[in-house]
């Protein structure tokens, strides 16, 4: 495929920060695609350039993306890289390199009158028919995602239920019985970064004690399940080796582990991402092995840990570490090397959960990527904000067209 013109422009995202979009065309065919960022970034992510630099970068290396022939996606991520040359997309940085690569994925699949999903089906090696994910609403944000709170970074909800339509419907359903629920108990509504509530207090077990209520009252105990990303590496305190779990309590990590047993067993909590800081596989493990978990069936996921990278996705099923994996195409820069460890998740049986990032976008790449992989969830924050839904419905759009 040949590329005709392409354009950066700085765009706006959730958070009201400065984010890159770019707009490409192939002949009469024009697409365009924007990248998302992170708030909780893990140190393992790839670098990012601040978007003015990034246009001037751009500026400098347009001239040789046109007119030229690009035989497939490897083909045009690998002439980026090169083109960049640095181990961690130093130079161009990854959040050019990023908006680049998507968008020439949506133009080839254009071009070929496919949609998004069946153009990134190809470099998966998933066969045959795919279900649609499970959705993980955010709907209490703290960590980093809220100005105050749990140092657990999010409290989600998974609905149980036949098909993402109803799955939605459900998560509605639920969030306005939780909004209802904080305004009576604490007031005005305020909301976090992913468009979940904000919780008053730093008190890690009340938010999965009023899921509970809330779930009782509407009697959808079959229906809804809880899940966590703790995101430890921003509680954690490096010099001490503790973890700040509260203001004044600092745990160890073994503490740590003895308090999420207890939570994971007591709210039979479906997944937890992030337990420990990203550089202590070996927790992770422990907490993977533990027979409370068995009994659960809760499953271990790395995100900060494993950062879309395929060697410390590697990494961590060596040491049986996670048994699932967060997938964020802007961790690791390229949709073809996000590809790749997505291969090497479904080939080891880690279940993948592609995620948004807490500063978004109205783009909904990640759904077909979702879709693509045939992911166990996707995770896009709660079910209000414009740019979370749109991931989202993209999923329910996916699906019924597929039925
Ligand atoms: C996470 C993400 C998305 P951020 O930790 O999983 O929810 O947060 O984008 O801030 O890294
Ligand atoms: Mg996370």
């Amino acid at each position: 495929m040949k590329i005709d013109n392409i354009l950066i422009k700085i765009i706006q995202d959730s958070r009201g920060e400065e984010t890159l979009k770019a707009i490409m065309r192939s002949g009469d065919i024009e697409v365009s695609s924007s990248v998302p960022r992170g708030k909780s970034t893990g140190e393992k992510e790839v670098f990012l350039r601040d978007t003015r630099t990034a246009v001037r970068k751009f500026e400098l290396i347009k001239e040789r993306l046109l007119g030229i022939g690009f035989k497939d996606l490897n083909d045009f991520d690998g002439f980026l890289l090169e083109l960049d040359g640095t181990k961690n997309k130093n130079l161009l940085g990854g959040n050019l390199i990023l908006v680049l690569s998507q968008a020439f994925c949506r133009l080839a699949a254009k071009t070929e009158g496919i949609e998004l999903w069946q153009y990134l089906e190809r470099y998966l090696s998933t066969k045959g028919k795919r279900k649609p994910p499970l959705f993980f609403f955010n709907l209490i944000n703290g960590g980093k995602h809220a100005p105050f709170g749990p140092k657990i970074q999010e409290y989600m909800i998974v609905p149980q239920v036949d098909g993402p339509k109803v799955s939605l419907e459900t998560a509605k359903i639920f969030f306005a019985g939780l909004k209802e629920y904080f305004k009576k108990e604490f007031g005005k509504n305020k909301f976090g970064d992913e468009g979940g509530l904000l919780f008053p207090g730093e008190d890690y077990e009340n938010p999965l004690e009023i899921f509970e209520e809330i779930r009782d009252k509407l009697n959808l105990q079959n229906k809804v399940k809880f899940a966590l990303d703790a995101a430890a590496s921003s509680f954690y305190d490096e010099n001490k080796e503790k973890y700040l779990l509260l203001e004044d309590k600092a745990v160890s990590k073994k503490e740590l582990l003895e308090i999420y047993k207890k939570l994971i067993s007591r709210f039979e909590i479906l997944s937890i991402e992030d337990p420990f800081e990203e550089k202590d596989f070996e927790s992770f493990g422990e907490l993977a092995a533990l027979k409370a978990l068995k009994k659960t069936k809760t499953i271990v996921i790395g995100d900060d840990l494993t950062a879309t990278n395929f060697e410390l996705l590697e990494q961590a099923i060596k040491m049986k570490a996670v048994n699932g994996v967060i997938i964020k195409p802007t961790q690791v820069g390229t949709v073809s090397e996000t590809l790749k460890t997505i291969n090497l998740a479904t080939e080891n049986k880690i279940k993948i959960i592609v995620s948004h990032r807490s500063a978004e976008t109205d783009d909904d790449f990640i759904a077909d990527l979702a879709w693509a992989s045939n992911a166990w969830g996707l995770k896009a924050g709660a079910p209000q904000p414009e740019e979370r839904m749109v991931k989202y419905n993209r999923i329910i759009q996916i699906s019924n067209a597929k039925s």
